[in-house]
């Protein structure tokens, strides 16, 4: 956004074409589907409601999320229910394995080889980078979430509004010096993979799957820039066949659940300048559910 800073160890100037990122494609037991297929789309350019946070409410494609934006965006994107009747639904099996890829691409500028050619079986990949690496602009905790469409209802005509559980994060790693390292981010370097699995426990039914890496805001005053949370939060539709008779684990709200105050989105300065970790520190988005239990989403040391 307009307010970055060059001040700050993370910031990031890009060209328009390169500025932030969005989830935009899955591969579904190791086969990448196309591009926004089985993703709700969103819309650009889009006008978010006014917010003390925010002096320009006009958001393109890529452009982050803030936690006091319209609930819709927050939980899957900007205006993604204007896309959901006419996006697919990805039929699994509990216990399938899923992978997610993203781009920082403008969809004005999409063309194939930056899907159809990336090295090494990658989703996504940036042609015009000498190492075709995809890579993310912003340390954040990546995370992935299930929310199961009410009986009866079509999971294209369900907004979200229900409760959220979460099925994997890709948090960080501590150096010798115990500085962190955002597996996501890797200094703007190649990104780790996030490959996943569906819990096998998880009931029959339609879903959304909503996948977002979430930049922390600062505690500290009296930095300016980005001391609210940004949230990159897109979902897919999904449909999961199952033999488990068990119910889902209690999930948490979107956005009720994930604003400036709840656990894991934000920081303080040195954490955020990724110099050290905050003592408790957890990842946002509630509870991991690892199919058998919920478990505190910590960081492993
Ligand atoms: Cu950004």
């Amino acid at each position: 956004m307009a307010k970055m800073s060059t001040i700050l160890k993370f910031t990031f100037v890009a060209s328009l074409a390169q500025a932030h990122f969005t989830f935009v494609r899955l591969a579904h037991n190791g086969e990448w589907q196309a591009p926004t297929q089985f993703i709700r789309n969103k819309t650009e350019p889009f006008e978010e409601r006014s917010t003390p946070n925010t002096n320009n409410n006009e958001r393109l494609y890529n452009f982050p999320t803030f936690v006091s934006d319209y609930p819709e965006s927050v939980r899957c994107g900007r205006d993604n229910m204007a896309h959901a009747a006419n996006t697919e639904v990805l039929r699994v099996k509990a216990g399938d394995t899923i992978e997610i890829a993203h781009t920082r691409i403008s969809p004005s500028d999409w063309a194939d080889n930056q899907w159809y050619d990336c090295p090494n079986g990658r989703g996504s990949c940036d042609p015009n980078d000498p190492d075709w690496t995809m890579d993310f602009n912003h340390p954040g905790p990546l995370l992935a979430h299930l929310s199961k469409a009410p009986d009866g209802t079509d999971v294209r005509e369900y907004d979200g509004s229900g409760e959220w559980v979460k099925i994997y994060s890709l948090g960080f790693d501590m150096n010798e010096d115990g500085s962190i390292h955002w597996l996501a981010y890797n200094y703007e370097k190649l990104p780790a993979r996030f490959i996943f699995d569906i819990p096998k426990q998880t009931p029959a039914g339609e879903y959304l799957l909503r996948l977002d890496l979430i930049w922390p805001g600062l505690w500290e005053p009296p930095i300016y820039v980005s001391d609210t949370p940004q949230i990159y939060a897109t979902c897919a539709q999904i449909l999961v066949e199952s033999d488990a008779t068990g119910p889902l684990p209690e999930g948490i709200e979107i956005p009720a659940d994930l604003n400036t105050t709840t656990p894991g989105m934000r920081t303080s300065l040195s954490m955020y300048r990724g110099e050290s970790m905050d003592d408790g520190y957890t990842y946002p988005g509630g509870l991991l559910w690892t199919g058998e239990e919920l478990v505190e989403d910590k960081p492993i040391l």
